[in-house]
């Protein structure tokens, strides 16, 4: 009898039979996606909707742990969790036929309907998770039933010498298996050859001509202060953080890319690409900071823009004065809600930004064209792939982050960071300087002053901001350090005479306060 038979043979066979058939799926899936729908691979369309569906505390821990690595780590989970899935689903299939094949079936059903919830889905986005669902269901079933005990049960009368398959029946099975895995593993790297084969978007990217500032962006003198190690006062675009919900940098290609203006307003306004470019373009330099960063992060950052004021595409619409809000929105469906008074200020330099640091936007911070505010975080105003501008108001529709338990407002806050020393520096005690950044985007900052060892606040050298739009640097030499462990703590003055709390709160739901202090030891 087949059961008996097969409950005889050792646990490990339909499980590696499950991985194998997994790997074939997987391999068939991801080729399939690269040659038909390359925004919807199985594993990036299932890691998107758990991006999504995530409650605030997975998302807030995946930052804390992992920071900007945090989407390496979902794409590993998903891998992990997949794998143990489909070894438990080969040992089902031996058991208990066909359950392995239904648990395969469920998987891809999943993939499928997670395609189907992105707003950048085409029409074929099921189809790699069906490719993955029929190579996976199929797979399975032909390896397990080349199980060697189930051949045997089949084929010939049992062993009289005990349950141990025959030698030609474990060579044919481990044969299907390193088969089925060889080509699934095939499968997935021509898929990853594939997909980096495809620099449509960068060539796109790199013929894009910018248009001509009317304005430059400046740095006035003494903004740049000389220390080692204190974060450059332009952040270079390797190095500027990145921060999003897409798993998959979106690739917009600038000819077909088109901004559109509606909701209340006189009449609707839309732009091709040709026509934005037509627009007068100027350089801000403007300083970009993440509602995620902790006292004391780098998920901030300050470069050039180039863009064109949001303020005069509003006035070309017409909003209504009932309107509160606008919401902007990511070819990725990705949505923030910023005050309409942010954009429409002509103090403000509120920009829809085509160049970041004298290049095009790179891919992963907008290609071809985002959103920049000053004095907001990011998840409410900084909208990358920008396609929509929706005039609204506050009670009517909630952003992406609004419904995640983010505030609904997000004006940056008062804040100060500790460059230098660095982590594990020693200086010497006959010079300690310390070093680092200041920011209050849009009220400026008029004084920073540190604290040594619990001591009284002292004033740092403040160097000469850019503008109330940018963090400023500072720098603090002391020079009379015992040698020993010190603490250094840093807080800074607003241009309004707010002084930065020490109160610590973590950044959900407005934005983290607190103090940065480093520990160092002088030699
Ligand atoms: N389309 C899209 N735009 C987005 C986001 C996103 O998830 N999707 N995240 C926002 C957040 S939370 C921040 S802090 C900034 C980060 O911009 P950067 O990655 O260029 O530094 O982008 C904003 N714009
Ligand atoms: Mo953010």
């Amino acid at each position: 009898m087949r059961g008996t038979a097969q409950r005889s043979t050792p646990w490990w066979r339909p499980a590696l039979a499950g991985l194998a058939a997994a790997l074939a799926a997987a391999g068939a899936g991801q080729l399939t996606a690269a040659l038909v729908a390359p925004e919807s691979g199985p594993f990036e369309v299932v890691g998107q909707a758990l991006i999504d569906l995530a409650p605030k505390w997975a998302k807030d821990a995946a930052i804390t742990l992992f920071g900007t690595s945090d989407k390496l780590a979902l794409l590993t989970g998903i891998a992990i969790v997949l794998l143990l899935v489909a070894a438990a689903a080969g040992a089902l299939e031996a058991r208990r036929p066909p359950w392995g094949r239904v648990v395969f079936g469920v998987l891809a059903f999943v993939g499928a309907v997670a395609a189907t919830t992105r707003a950048d889905s085409g029409p074929l986005a099921i189809v790699p998770s069906a490719v993955a669902g029929l190579v996976g269901v199929f797979a399975l079933q032909l390896i397990v039933a080349r199980l060697p005990e189930a051949s045997a049960a089949r084929s010939s009368p049992p062993d009289p010498s005990g349950t141990e398959s025959t030698g030609p029946d474990r060579r044919r099975f481990l044969a299907w298996l390193g088969g089925t895995a060889a080509v699934g593993l095939l499968a997935a790297l021509g898929a990853s050859a594939l997909q980096s084969g495809r620099h449509a978007v960068d060539a796109l990217r790199a013929a894009v001509v910018l248009p001509r500032a009317a304005a430059r962006a400046t740095v006035p003198p003494g903004a740049e202060l000389k220390v080692d190690g204190i974060s450059p006062l332009l952040t270079p675009n390797a190095d500027f953080y990145r921060i999003d919900t897409a798993l998959r940098v979106p690739e917009v290609d600038p000819a077909t890319w088109t901004l559109r203006i509606h909701g209340m307003v006189d009449q609707e306004v839309m732009l091709t690409w040709d026509e934005f470019l037509a627009l007068p373009f100027s350089e801000s330099t403007t300083t970009l900071a993440c509602v995620s960063n902790e006292v004391g992060g780098n998920l901030i950052g300050n470069a050039v823009w180039l863009g064109t004021p949001v303020r005069d595409l509003l006035k070309r619409a017409g909003p209504s004065s009932d309107a509160d809000m606008v919401l902007s929105r990511s070819i990725d469906g990705f949505t923030a809600g910023t005050p309409i008074e942010a954009l429409t200020d002509p103090g403000r330099e509120a920009v829809l930004a085509v160049g970041m640091n004298g290049e095009p936007l790179p891919l992963a911070h907008g290609f071809p064209v985002r959103m920049v505010v000053p004095g907001l975080f990011g998840y409410v105003s900084a909208t990358k792939w920008l396609t929509e501008l929706e005039v609204t108001r506050f009670d009517r529709v909630h952003a992406y982050w609004t419904d995640r338990g983010w505030s609904e407002r997000g004006p940056v806050k008062l804040s100060s960071r500790i460059d230098v020393p660095r982590q594990g520096q020693q200086p010497s005690a006959d010079r300690v300087v310390l070093a680092g950044v200041a920011w209050y985007q849009h009220v400026g900052v008029q004084a920073v002053e540190v604290q040594l060892d619990d001591g009284p606040w002292r004033e740092a050298e403040l160097a000469t901001a850019i503008s109330a739009d940018t963090w400023v640097q500072w720098r603090y030499e002391w020079t009379d350090a015992s040698p020993g462990t010190h603490t250094a703590r840093v807080r800074a003055v607003g241009s309004d005479g707010q002084v930065q709390t020490a109160e610590r709160r973590p950044p959900a739901p407005d934005g983290s306060t607190g103090l940065d202090e480093r520990a160092f030891d002088v030699a």
